[in-house]
């Protein structure tokens, strides 16, 4: 089969495990990088024998022979990097969250359509090993009909270090944490019909909100609470964990910490620890959530060779849908229809 081959955009932080991520996979070919700063990505060429790199798009879109485009860069460039790459006809990954906000989002995705190219969101919270085996756990029926659920993904972790910039954003939690987790919330339990929303800024240092709660209603009834926060000194530190707690009317699944899953029913309560793998190039602090990238890309690899894609554009606009919902709930105080 032909190696796919593809350039990644932008070399800031997330790039460091994108792009091992991507060469566990066949089949692949990484030819080049891009970065603003050329230093930052002659580092990564050089760690990861990248033959090229650049510090413009146009002329590596203009030398190179590509098959699709990965952009890690910050958000506010995701639109315009995805039309430079659509309007050459290439496929186009790209990092969450997918767009500054739900109007730019709607345009990159009816932009690679009129394009005629594939759109995936690299979206892997739902690919870490832990929620897969919860929604399997739900999915086997063992605790009935599911009617509520918490999500929680709560933590003081010093997030600001890594990614500073996430400091400086307007619109923090929910952009960053919350495209994740009100997207598991879509791969747990389906759509929302309702939505609504709390938000508040409890870091005085941050611009942005680091607390969310987000109350909502699927469509199948499940009432679903999702609470989000950086502000929580809690005796037990999750990061970068998401704890879930599902109620069925014949028992309950919890995913608690250190990978813990508990399924009680009538006969009893089933212990098991699902850890992430390991691999060598991750970061011990993110281990769960680098570990899924790898699943993640996996599954974008195989809607690049035409297959099916969890995380395609049009999927991942419903999460975006979401988000930009509780922002307009929390300021409106209003329920909202997604
Ligand atoms: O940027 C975020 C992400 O995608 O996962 C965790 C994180 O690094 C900090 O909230």
């Amino acid at each position: 089969m032909k190696k796919l081959r593809f350039a990644v955009i932008g070399t800031g932080f997330w790039a460091r495990y994108q792009i091992p991520a991507w060469l566990e996979l066949e089949g692949l070919e990484l030819v080049a990088l891009y970065n603003r700063t050329r230093s930052k990505a002659e580092d990564l060429a050089q760690q990861y024998h990248i033959p090229s790199v650049y510090d413009n798009m146009d002329e590596l879109l203009a030398k190179e022979e590509l098959d699709f485009v990965d952009i890690i860069s910050d958000v506010d460039t995701h639109w315009h990097f995805t039309q430079k790459a659509a309007e050459r006809g290439l496929a186009v990954v790209c990092q969450k969250p997918m767009a500054s906000n739900l109007e730019q989002a709607r345009t990159m995705l009816e932009y690679c359509q009129q394009q005629r190219v594939p759109l995936f969101i690299h979206e892997n919270f739902r690919w870490q090993a832990p929620i897969r085996a919860a929604k399997q756990a739900m999915d086997s029926g063992q605790i009935g009909k599911v009617f509520k659920a918490r999500v929680s993904f709560c933590s003081a972790f010093p997030v600001f270090d890594n990614q500073p910039f996430l400091a400086e954003l307007e619109h923090f939690i929910l952009t960053d944490i919350g495209s994740h987790v009100l997207d598991i919330c879509r791969y747990l339990f389906g759509e929302a019909r309702t939505l609504y929303a709390l938000t508040r800024r409890v870091n005085p240092g941050i611009k942005g909100e680091d607390v969310a709660n987000v109350l909502m209603e699927m469509e199948d009834g499940v009432h679903c609470f999702t609470e989000m926060s950086y502000a929580s000194k809690l005796e037990k530190e999750a990061f970068p964990q998401t704890h879930v707690l599902v109620e069925g009317e014949l028992g309950s699944i919890q995913l608690t910490h250190d990978f813990q899953l508990r399924i009680h029913t009538a006969t009893g309560t089933q212990v098991s620890t699902i850890r992430p793998q390991l691999y060598p190039w991750l970061d011990p602090d993110y281990a769960v959530v680098h570990s899924s990238i790898v699943d993640c890309n996996r599954d974008i690899l195989n809607g690049l060779r035409g297959g099916k894609c969890e995380t395609t554009g049009a999927d991942n606009l419903n999460t975006v849908k979401l988000v930009w919902g509780a922002y307009q709930s929390a300021a409106t105080q209003q329920v909202v229809f997604p």
